[in-house]
């Protein structure tokens, strides 16, 4: 199982090397976490409801203002060529654009769509969520950049606002024409607790995670697994699904596929064509699914939580067609362990991580079984959840 590195130490990183580059402290600390969503899957941006919560792993940004009218900043991430980086504050007249390097479209996204004067300043940036491993690297950045400049301005957004900043972030500077989902539980994530978000109407509903008892009282956890299989959900086949989900709601009448039903989607199979019809099935019955997991942990039926899990991983494998033979894998080893009741795929699909909700005392078997039958390296974590972005005392 993978360490997990406290927010101390991230904060204490980010601060030596603030004052390694810039020489000087940091004056201000923001961070926001990753995500993994324990079901719910291509459902947000069809108006329906997700069930994510926060993790341990996240971004941290400490930075200080300047009177420069650049804005520099320092990343530690291994991704891309460059590690640092320097530009000019927006101004009426210059407004940012998305270039290179990417990971920093990230977070120009974020201060160009920000709703006051974003003047210079010097920032180092540290993450520890696993870059395209489908917990949310971008939105985290995003939400902490976000955070960040809160602090910096002192213009301070209502978290949905804040939330919405992030997704148009994500849409205009990164291409990536994502839901609301991940951006939503980095900024709401609470403290052991999962949002069963309604993306309709944006209302989140706290489910207590402590609460998720075995039938002989034993407590639940969940187990991520990364499969290192590296997704690249800017490429066609997001927006594709996302398309085919329009094209669903359109010929049916509807404004989304939130308001279809499955006898719905039967009567109109046809119409659909066979594409687009498996692509709505997934979408209405995920949504039926999604419902379901929240009430089987207000009643305490664990198994039946675990059988939606599954359920979903199945339609998103054999309907929605985004998982890859990597999560196929990991599910299969992982639901062979007794005291696995359910595991899917979680986030974007075509690699990234999977999910599993699994008996405390069984989690590390299930650890030891995927190291040793998958056939990659697998990266392996049992996550509580976490609460969401905030600045931190630096
Ligand atoms: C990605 C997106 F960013 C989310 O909005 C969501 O659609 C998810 O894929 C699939 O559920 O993480």
């Amino acid at each position: 199982m993978e360490k997990i590195e406290g927010l101390e130490q991230v904060l204490q990183r980010a601060k030596e090397a603030f004052k390694a580059e810039f020489g000087e402290e940091p004056t201000i600390a923001a961070q926001a976490p990753g995500r993994v969503n324990i079901i719910g899957e291509h459902t947000d941006y069809n108006e329906g409801f997700v069930f994510p919560m926060a993790i341990p792993l996240g971004t941290v940004i400490v930075g200080k203002p300047t009177t420069t009218g650049k804005i520099r900043l320092l990343t530690s991430s291994d991704v891309d060529i460059s590690k640092s980086l320097e530009f000019d504050a927006p101004t009426e007249t210059a407004r940012l654009s998305p270039g290179t390097p990417k990971w920093a479209n990230y977070m120009k996204g974020v201060i160009e769509h920000f709703p006051a004067t974003v003047g210079g300043f010097d920032a180092s940036i540290v993450t520890t969520v696993p870059l395209g491993g489908g917990l949310s690297s971008s939105a985290s950045l995003e939400v902490a950049t976000c955070t960040f400049l809160e602090s910096l301005t002192g213009k301070v957004l209502s978290k949905v606002d804040k939330a919405l900043l992030c997704q148009k972030a994500e849409h205009t500077f990164a291409n990536m024409p994502c839901g609301i989902m991940d951006q939503f539980v980095s900024c709401m994530g609470v403290e052991n607790g999962a949002l069963l978000i309604d993306c309709r109407s944006l209302q989140p509903k706290i489910v207590m995670l402590d609460k998720v008892r075995a039938a002989d009282n034993e407590e639940i956890v969940f187990i991520v697994v990364n499969s290192n299989v590296k997704h690249q959900l800017t490429g066609s086949e997001y927006p594709q699904r996302r398309g085919d989900c329009y094209e669903a709601a359109e010929k049916l009448g509807l404004k989304s596929l939130r308001e279809a039903t499955i006898a719905n989607l039967r009567d109109n199979r046809e119409k659909l064509g066979e594409r687009v019809y498996q692509r709505a099935l997934h979408v209405v019955s995920e949504n039926e699914r999604c419902i379901k997991a929240e009430e089987c942990i207000a009643n305490g039926d664990i198994e039946g939580l675990g059988r939606v899990m599954y359920q979903s991983h199945v339609s998103l494998r054999d309907l929605y067609q985004v998982s890859c033979p990597e999560l196929d894998q990991l599910v299969d080893i992982t639901m062979q362990v007794p005291g696995v009741y359910g595991s899917r795929m979680t986030g974007g699909g075509f690699g990234g991580c999977i999910v599993a909700a699994v008996k405390s005392s069984q989690a590390q078997a299930a650890i030891e079984e995927v190291h040793k039958k998958y056939t990659q390296k697998a990266t392996a974590y049992i996550f509580t959840a976490k609460q969401g972005a905030g600045i931190l005392k630096i």
